[in-house]
């Protein structure tokens, strides 16, 4: 299987986060991404490939053009402003109850974003204190999304020429991740939504568009391409295996019938105030957004059910997808220090996870990319993944 991963990605790494009331080393590190790469790397069966470069016309289909500004120029204001080397963290949010008692909500969110301090624009911008932005941290989310939007052209261009009944699928080794960033919010160490941005990319062009897109090597010069409307060339089902809920990714597409998002994630956890099974989409896009909250004491055997259970459903196999975009989080490992199901403790349950995402009716014979999340018990995660592609290849 083809493993698309690059170095730029490494660069991003702030020193701490504030978690629980105390600084912390951050656990969203670039020995993950290493850790991974060179285990997949060890066996004959991945070949690592670098990203190439589907511009910013992409990105700007699902976040906002201030928000990407905010992501590029923050760090180097917030020096400017005497703000820590460390990098930009909020000190202060629009709580919403704070803004109704003063009334004027919509007037300071306003001045937050057109005046010049950062530190108003790092509360509007971020809903939590662990998604720091360093100098870095652009380069790496902008090419982390660039890997994953190479991995879909891949996976059409092999979709294209395979036989039939041969499972096809691509592994975007994805850092920073993607899943809890919003269209103008960053959180849970995400900045962009590599999975989003990749399901309106699939939803919008052709693969004779992906190909004109695309410009050779990574590089950040490119003039930002007019941003059109397009019909719908495919459907797409996301299914988020990360413990946590994607609110970003729910957020993004809560309106919408295409993509369906899938998520199966730990409760109560973080992010703490989404995920609930009465978010099912609203307007057009009600009932293409599955949550499936589980206890965090869920077994393999109960996880492995519930996931079949969901992909062998009713909405899955209605919905009849086109592709599928895997949010493939593994920090549902009992041992992951920040996260993990307390009894999900065998790493053949990843192998069944990639087995059912090749089988199970609602997901089968379609082509898949396989999106890094998050997983913070590094000593395992490459076992981890390698359990999920080779379930999947079979
Ligand atoms: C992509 C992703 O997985 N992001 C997750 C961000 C989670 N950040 C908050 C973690 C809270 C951990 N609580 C500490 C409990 C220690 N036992
Ligand atoms: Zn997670």
């Amino acid at each position: 299987m083809e493993v698309i991963y690059s170095e730029e990605c490494l660069k991003h790494a702030p020193k701490y986060e504030i978690l629980s009331g105390s600084a912390k080393p951050y656990f969203e590190s670039p020995q993950r991404l290493t850790a991974i790469k060179n285990h997949l790397a060890s066996t004959d069966r991945y070949a690592i490939l670098p990203p190439a470069d589907y511009t910013l016309a992409p990105i700007l289909r699902v976040h906002t053009s201030e928000f990407v500004e905010y992501l590029q120029t923050a760090y180097n204001k917030w020096v400017e402003q005497g703000g820590d080397s460390q990098g930009v963290l909020p000190e202060c949010f629009p709580h919403p109850k704070l803004l109704a008692e003063l009334g004027g909500a919509k007037a300071w969110i306003e001045t937050a974003k057109r005046d010049g301090n950062v530190l108003a624009k790092a509360g509007l911008y971020c809903f939590d204190m662990s998604t720091t932005i360093t100098g870095d941290t652009w380069n790496a989310a902008y090419i982390s999304c660039q890997a994953a939007l190479t991995g879909v052209h891949r996976l059409l261009q092999l979709d294209a020429s395979s036989s039939a009944n041969k499972p096809v699928g691509v592994y975007a080794l994805c850092r920073p991740p993607g899943h809890h960033a919003g269209e103008d919010v960053c959180g849970g160490y995400c900045y962009i939504n590599n999975v989003a941005v990749s399901a309106q990319f699939l939803i919008d062009y052709e693969l004779e568009q992906v190909e004109s897109l695309r410009i050779k090597d990574v590089s950040l010069a490119h003039p930002v391409v007019e941003v059109e409307k397009r019909t719908p060339k495919r459907k797409v089902l996301i299914l988020d295996l990360d413990y946590h809920h994607g609110n970003g990714t729910q957020s993004i597409f809560y309106t919408k019938s295409n993509p369906l998002y899938i998520s199966l994630h730990g409760t109560p956890d973080y992010p703490w105030f989404t995920g609930a099974s009465h978010e099912r989409g609203s307007g057009e896009g009600e009932g293409y957004n599955i949550n499936i909250p589980l206890s965090k004491s869920t077994t393999d055997a109960e996880y492995l059910s519930a996931l079949h259970d969901v992909l062998d459903g009713e909405t899955a196999l209605a919905f009849n997808a086109d592709v599928v975009l895997v949010s493939l989080g593994l920090d549902t490992w009992h041992m992951d220090p920040i996260a993990g199901f307390q009894r999900l403790k065998s790493l053949e349950t990843y192998w069944r996870m990639g087995e059912m995402i090749r089988t199970c009716a609602g997901t089968k014979h379609r082509p898949v990319l396989f999106v890094q999340e998050g997983g913070y018990w590094i000593g395992q995660l490459g076992d981890m993944v390698e359990n999920v592609l080779d379930g999947f290849l079979g």
